[in-house]
């Protein structure tokens, strides 16, 4: 059945279109490169003909695996092609973590490559009317305004906004792009989502990631959850805490001002006031304190300056922190004797810890709760934070922020020689790149750029009080938009002034309507992870590889592609890429994750080649679903490729504290 229409209505849901249903037309034709008509942005004189594939109904199935892209928890699924179409989907029966099981976001992935709201060519705004126009001038155009923005005003008037959604390799790449562009105007979600947790982290585990793996909460004997929804947000996650509750009559305790879907399966549920956190938390540590709880021998050997805790601690007695919390002494002894008598526990955040201007001291009052009780470095503990995105954990590894280079190596100049090296280029001509002259007395290549949070202050505040030549003059909101973000009036203003707006996604975002332009909006159609591949890393730190299931619809192209574009048109793509290798025109994506590895020390992301990293995901299935250890086949007795600390406890993915400081077990 070939169907062709010059209609410009999408077949309505129930209603016969081209003699079948919509639900027909979707399941046997799927919609493959070259359009369909999108009733969304364009005027109807814009509409095309629609070409839909061919899929016989015998047509063989080929399966791919790729990777959940709607949360952290990494879910794998098997996604079936037909064709070049990609006709169905199964939830992986084999996969370690979900086990067949999927949630409504992950079972609506294959939305992805029906293409009904697809951004599907290159386009720009005149005169308030959106034009088509071809990647080679979309290209052209940007590249220039990049160019005399540069000229007139400094690299670090221009803004890279990335995202939590690229693979590990496009994240890396981003990073690279704006350090070759030289700026560290460079930000993605996590600046509002996980970044306090990873800074108060970091600063008490030596690397700010979730300790242990989502499978190992089958181990735990007690789980706290303190501001995280997972029956609603990490839904697959929910079956891990379920099988412990089921199993192990694990004890569930959450904490959070709503009765949410995840209190509804706890034990004891604690309404704290918002923003009560660290004085409940201080209320448990109270009773522990006060009923000798606490594991001695651990705080002995591994814990320093518990005692400034305990001394703080005593200004938070029972009255003090219900006034505080609004919840009740029992209550509050409740959870602190259930977390006691049920070691080892597990202490779960999410949201409702992180998104608070004290967020950083939260997960720092959280970890603190578990060194208390002993409960980290082992199986069944840790502290583990359900990170948002699918590839966040990779995108704050691989430095997509304004403060880092990838591996959390700083700005410093040694941080940066470290990089140079691994880029085979000469410093000087990185340093070159950047903007020679300090502002506030500050060197443009050492100093932080803009948080993600604070891109439109960059535009809209006076320049004299900004540590860069000028105002941010044009942004690139690249797999990121801009209706996440608060202070939307000034978003607003900040989309308005800029000379350049440009969208790279594969929807056309807020970022792309919201402002009130007539001229300088661009709209680049990014393809998704599913037209492209590469490795991207879960909350629990395991990296998976997805395969390629289509290829990139309509005129998309893929987020490296349009990166190594503008590298090429911005003269610098010799330097960018030196050590990747080309193949017909595009970037080798595991030469990427080759350098990746050479330079990724300090969190141990040195041994995750593209082999070995294929190797696992082609074999899930031997994989354990309890300890994620392979049990047979070719990875055998090997736990997941994941990042971390290398020590006795890997093969259930322990990440062993820095802050304990035996040699026991690294
Ligand atoms: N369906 C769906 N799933 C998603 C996402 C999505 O957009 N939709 N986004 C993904 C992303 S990026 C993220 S970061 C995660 C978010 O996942 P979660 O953080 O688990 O979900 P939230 O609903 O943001 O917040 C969790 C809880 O925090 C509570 N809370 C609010 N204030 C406080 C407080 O002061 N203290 C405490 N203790 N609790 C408080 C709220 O009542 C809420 O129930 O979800 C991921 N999964
Ligand atoms: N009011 C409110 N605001 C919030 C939150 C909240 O709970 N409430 N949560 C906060 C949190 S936790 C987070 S993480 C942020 C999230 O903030 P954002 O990251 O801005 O959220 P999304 O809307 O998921 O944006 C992701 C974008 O990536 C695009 N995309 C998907 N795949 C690809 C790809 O392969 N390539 C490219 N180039 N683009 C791709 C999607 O189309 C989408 O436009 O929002 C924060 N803001
Ligand atoms: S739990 Fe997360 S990764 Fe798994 S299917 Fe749902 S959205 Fe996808
Ligand atoms: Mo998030």
């Amino acid at each position: 059945m070939k169907l062709t229409r010059k209609s410009n209505a999408a077949p309505v849901a129930g209603k016969p279109a081209l003699g079948i249903s919509r639900r027909q037309f979707m399941k046997h034709a799927g919609i493959a490169t070259g359009g369909i008509a999108a009733a969304s942005l364009m005027g109807t004189g814009m509409m095309r003909r629609v070409e839909a594939k061919e899929v016989p109904h015998d047509a063989p199935i080929e399966v791919k695996r790729t990777i959940c892209s709607a949360c952290a928890v990494g879910c794998g699924l098997y996604a079936e092609v037909q064709n070049g179409v990609w006709t169905g989907q199964e939830p992986a029966f084999d996969h370690p973590f979900n086990a067949g099981g999927h949630c409504a976001k992950g079972a609506a992935l294959r939305e992805h490559g029906h293409g009904e709201k697809r951004l599907k060519y290159p386009m720009k705004l005149v005169d308030g009317k959106w034009k088509k126009l071809s990647w080679e001038d979309a290209i052209n155009e940007v590249g220039d305004q990049m160019l005399s923005i540069r000229k007139e005003s400094g690299p670090d008037s221009v803004y890279f906004m990335g995202s939590a959604k690229f693979s590990n390799e496009g994240c890396y790449m981003y990073r690279k792009l704006a350090a070759m562009w030289g700026t560290n105007n460079v930000d993605h979600s996590a600046r509002i989502c996980h970044s306090t947790t990873v800074a108060g982290v970091a600063n008490t585990w030596g690397y700010g990631a979730q300790t242990n793996s989502f499978n190992d909460i089958q181990n735990a004997n007690a789980i706290f959850l303190i501001g995280a929804n997972p029956a609603e947000a990490h839904p697959v996650a929910m079956q891990h805490i379920l099988i412990a509750k089921e199993r192990k009559h694990a004890k569930i305790i959450v904490v959070d001002p709503r009765f949410s879907r995840t209190a509804a399966h706890s034990d004891l549920h604690c309404a704290i006031r918002p923003g009560t956190d660290i004085p409940f938390i201080y209320g448990m540590l109270w009773h522990i304190f006060e009923n000798g709880w606490e594991d001695k021998t651990f705080i002995k050997q591994r814990v320093f300056e518990m005692e400034s805790i305990r001394a703080e601690v005593k200004k938070f007695p029972p009255k003090e922190v219900e006034n505080i919390t609004g919840v009740s002494e029992v209550d509050v002894y409740q959870a602190a004797k259930l977390m006691a008598d049920n070691r080892p526990g597990t202490v779960i955040w999410c949201m409702g810890g992180t998104q608070h201007h004290v967020g950083n001291a939260n997960t720092r009052a959280y970890c603190i709760l578990q060194l208390a009780l002993g409960n980290m470095g082992v199986s069944g503990g840790g502290t583990n934070i359900f990170r948002g995105h699918d590839n966040v954990q990779g995108a704050t590894d691989l430095g997509l922020l304004f403060d880092n280079l990838p591996g959390y190596y700083g700005l410093t100049t040694g941080a940066w020689a470290h990089w140079t090296h691994v880029w085979d280029l000469d410093m000087a001509w990185v340093k070159n790149r950047f903007d020679q002259t300090p502002y506030l007395g500050k060197d443009p290549m050492t100093t932080p750029g803009i948080p993600c949070s604070r891109w439109h202050d960059g535009v809209l505040e006076e320049k004299s009080k900004l540590a860069q030549k000028d105002n941010i003059r044009m942004a690139f909101f690249w797999g990121q938009s801009v209706n996440t973000e608060t202070r939307q009036r000034d978003v607003r203003d900040a989309l308005d002034k800029m000379d350049t707006v440009v969208v790279v996604d594969p929807f056309p975002t807020m970022a792309g309507v919201m402002h009130r332009r007539k001229n300088g909006v661009y709209l680049l159609p990014a393809a998704t992870q599913f037209e492209t591949e590469g490795s991207v890393s879960n909350s629990g730190r395991s990296i998976q590889w997805r395969e390629k299931v289509i290829e990139p619809l309509f005129e998309s192209k893929t987020d490296l592609e349009i990166m190594y574009r503008l590298a090429q048109k911005l003269g610098i793509d010799e330097q960018y890429t030196k050590r990747i290798a080309k193949e017909n025109g595009l970037l080798v994506i595991e030469d990427i994750t080759r350098e990746i590895n050479r330079g990724m020390w300090t969190i141990g992301m040195t041994g995750q080649s593209p082999e070995r990293i294929k190797l696992h995901t082609q074999n899930w299935g031997t994989f354990s679903n309890k300890t994620l250890e392979a049990a047979g086949g070719p990875a055998k007795g090997k736990p997941m490729v994941y990042l971390g600390h290398v020590g006795a406890r890997q093969k259930r993915n322990i990440l062993v504290p820095k802050f304990c400081i035996t040699n026991q077990n690294t």
